[in-house]
């Protein structure tokens, strides 16, 4: 007899979940991104607990293999550390000529794009964008509504990441809520 050619899928997606073989959970709590925010005196008075996002990733393939793609979802909660609103950490990634695709599912925010030559960008994230995140470039999410915001994203298996960068010089800008608008200043 031949073997059945017709599988079961490997991994299930919709807005809210991403489920299946190999699929990893990470959750970011503020603690873990000490140094990223601006105003350090209102992190310290925050409780270190607060999960500030969760990441599902479903890598069908080793981290590393040369040719795959990986898929993610990210849960970014809203919040602010003193004005900043909340963030994801930021990357460029290992292999730095790897782009990715986002995509906004739920929520409002923007997504930073930092160049190497520390210029940095913004695009508005809403239900329904489409981002496209070229090589050589920095990318950190910023949730700038009042529910969680939900992204999609597709990157190479191969792409890894750089956080050194960003832990030492941060973006260029940063997103503060004024008047209770989102502001991109300057640092
Ligand atoms: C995404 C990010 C995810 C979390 O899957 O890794 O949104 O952001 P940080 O990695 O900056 O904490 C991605 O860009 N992968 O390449
Ligand atoms: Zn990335």
């Amino acid at each position: 007899m031949k073997p059945d050619l017709i599988h079961f899928p490997r991994a299930f997606f919709n807005s809210a979940h991403l489920n299946g073989e190999n699929v990893l959970h990470e959750s970011k709590r503020l603690s873990e991104l000490a140094g990223i925010f601006g105003d350090n005196m209102a992190f310290l008075q925050m409780d270190g607990s607060r999960l500030v996002y969760e990441v599902y990733s479903w890598a069908p393939v080793p981290q590393g293999t040369e040719g795959g793609l990986f898929f993610g979802l990210t849960h970014l909660f809203p919040g602010v550390v003193g004005d900043e609103y909340f963030m994801t950490k930021g990357h460029f990634h290992a292999i730095e000529n790897r782009g990715e695709y986002y995509w906004c599912i739920q929520g409002e925010g923007l997504l930073l794009l930092m160049d190497k030559q520390r210029e940095t960008r913004a695009e508005r994230m809403f239900p329904g964008t489409l981002h496209y995140i070229p090589g050589f470039t920095a990318h950190r999410v910023v949730n700038t509504g009042s529910r969680v915001l939900r992204f999609g994203a597709c990157w190479p298996s191969d792409a890894g990441y750089n956080y050194d960068p960003i832990v030492a010089d941060g973006f260029s800008r940063r997103v503060k809520k004024i008047g209770n608008l989102p502001v991109l200043t300057s640092v």
